[in-house]
Order: C-alpha cells, then sequence, then structure tokens
C-alpha cells in the first residue's frame, strides 16, 4: 500500500516536472499541459483514490512532503519538500543571485472536498494557481505579506502553482492551505517521535488547544512519552494588538501568518509564554507545534486583544 504511495507520488511528480520542462520548451501554458497530462495520468496509470491518500488529504503543507513541490528555473531545477522558505538576503541557489529572482513551483495534490483556504506568505511579489485559476495576483514589491483566497475544490487531484519573486533585500515565500470544511477549528496532527518528522500517526480536528494529559496518551497509536504535535488552524482577528499565551510542558513553538512569535522548543516543566502581535482585521494562519519528552504533559493557547 505505502508502496504504491509512493510509487503515485513519483509518478505525478513527473507528470509537474514533464509538463513544466515541455511548457519551457514549447512557450505553451504550464496550467494546460499538467492539466492534459493529469488527466493522462488519472485514466491510463489507474490512479485511482486510495484510503491512505485520503486520510493525508486536507493535512496541508505536509502533503507537499509526499507530491512535492517542483521548482522551474532556466537556471536550476530541483524538487522541494514543501513551500516554506526563508532565504533572508541569501538566494535559493548559488546559480541565483541575491535579488531579482524568481521561482515557480507547481504540484499535483489529491485532495479531499471542501472549501479550502490558501495562504502564502512571501516577500516580494507572489501569483497563486489552483487548476490553472489565477486565485491571488500580487505580483508587486512588497515586504512579508500575507494573503488568502478561499475556494471550494471537489475530491480528487488539484494542480498548485505558486509564482514569486524576489526585488532586493529579504526574501521569503511560503505556502500553506486548510480544509476548512473538514477542519473547522485545528487540524492537529500527532506525531509518535518529539520532532515532528515522517507521516503523523493521527491526524484529528481539535475544537480547543486546552490539554492536560498527565501520563496518558494523546491519541490511539501514539505513545505517551515522546511525541509532537502540530496544530493548524486559520481564525478571523479584529484589528488590534492581540496577546498570545501559551502553556506547555514540554517544548512549544508559535507562529502567526509567517512570523515566528513564541520559540521555547526545549524540555520543560508547566511554563505559559506570552506575545503580543499587532494583527490587522481578517483571517490570519496560526501554527503551533509542541513535544512532549517524558513525565508531565500539557499543551494550552488562548489570546485576548
Ligand atoms: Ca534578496
Ligand atoms: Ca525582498
Ligand atoms: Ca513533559
Amino acid at each position: 500500500m505505502v508502496e504504491n504511495i509512493w510509487l503515485t507520488s513519483s509518478l505525478w511528480i513527473g507528470l509537474a516536472l514533464l509538463a513544466a520542462l515541455i511548457s519551457i520548451r514549447i512557450a505553451v501554458s504550464v496550467a494546460l499541459i499538467e492539466i492534459v497530462l493529469g488527466a493522462v495520468g488519472g485514466n491510463l496509470l489507474g490512479m485511482a483514490p486510495n484510503d491512505w491518500v485520503n486520510y493525508l488529504a486536507g493535512v496541508g503543507a505536509i502533503l507537499l512532503t509526499f507530491l512535492a513541490g517542483t521548482e522551474i528555473d532556466p537556471k536550476v531545477v530541483r524538487k522541494d519538500d514543501m513551500i516554506l522558505f526563508n532565504w533572508g538576503d541569501g538566494s535559493p541557489d548559488p546559480a541565483i543571485p541575491l535579488d531579482n529572482f524568481s521561482v515557480r513551483w507547481t504540484g499535483s495534490l489529491y485532495l479531499r472536498a471542501g472549501d479550502y483556504d490558501f495562504f502564502p506568505y512571501t516577500d516580494d511579489g507572489v501569483r497563486l494557481y489552483v487548476d490553472g485559476q489565477l486565485v491571488i495576483d500580487e505580483w508587486h514589491d512588497q515586504g512579508p505579506t500575507q494573503y488568502r483566497s478561499s475556494l471550494p475544490l471537489s475530491e480528487g487531484t488539484h494542480f498548485i502553482r505558486m509564482e514569486y519573486f524576489d526585488r532586493t533585500g529579504g526574501a521569503q515565500a511560503n505556502l500553506w492551505w486548510h480544509n476548512v470544511t473538514v477542519y473547522p477549528l485545528w487540524l492537529g496532527e500527532y506525531f509518535s517521535n518529539k520532532d515532528l518528522s515522517g507521516s503523523p500517526t493521527v491526524v484529528r480536528g481539535d475544537d480547543d488547544i486546552d490539554f492536560d494529559w498527565s501520563s496518558a496518551s494523546p491519541a490511539d497509536g501514539v505513545p505517551q512519552e515522546g511525541f509532537s504535535v502540530r496544530w493548524t488552524g486559520d481564525f478571523f482577528f479584529d484589528s488590534a494588538d492581540y496577546t498570545f499565551n501559551v502553556t506547555a510542558d514540554d517544548g512549544v513553538r508559535l507562529w502567526i501568518d509567517g512570523v515566528a512569535a513564541i520559540n521555547e522548543w526545549r524540555d520543560q516543566g508547566e511554563t505559559t509564554f506570552t506575545s503580543v502581535m499587532p494583527l490587522s482585521e481578517g483571517f490570519h494562519f496560526v501554527r503551533m507545534e509542541y513535544y512532549q519528552n517524558i513525565g508531565g504533559a500539557v499543551a494550552r493557547i488562548s489570546w485576548t486583544k
């Protein structure tokens, strides 16, 4: 089963790469060729929906670790596991200049049905296409900025393309997404290790992050010690300074949009950390990561204006 998924994934990656290379060669829209090749792949290679893929679908950026993005640039062609980059004043590759460079990622994702929010966070410009449709068009110079696009998607394979450029100075490019129908509040990914590595053992929706597991396991199949959790969600905020309160035993990290708000990633007893973040009115993407080493296990978050 797992081997089949890897085979399927690598075929999709290959198709996306082929589409991009052909499009560079003959200067025809990548999206068009992706859709044609995607249809060919789906019909001829028998890539039927699969329970395991279903289970993973809707998990957001993590799916890119399987289906990958493919960076296509006439200078450098390589595979990236996720679109999560902060190059600072550097560049993605020695062959690429520090400023005035651009990147295109393409990937094919098998997604569950639902309303999806897509969140690029970039410095500078960004364009995002879903199934060839331009859903975010912010191709201009700017500091780090998050955008959001909401659209309903059917169950099946969807084609994501993100294009990006850096003009000068700092450079970063991130993309997350969230299935708000399946996970209206928090999406929780529970890992049977302390560093969020590999595939999660359990993926579920959590209404709140307000847990004191003591010495119990947090979820079926996850050990009571030596586990980690990533929670992601998008929530509406007013225009105000928000105080985020995070309590953890042991380590915890918190990001609001792409901005690191709390980083206390170490063994420790139950401790509360606070960070004040100025937010604009609208939806913001919140990501909290947590690990439990041994002994007590507590994870909580709340915020107030
Ligand atoms: Ca730069
Ligand atoms: Ca820049
Ligand atoms: Ca502990």
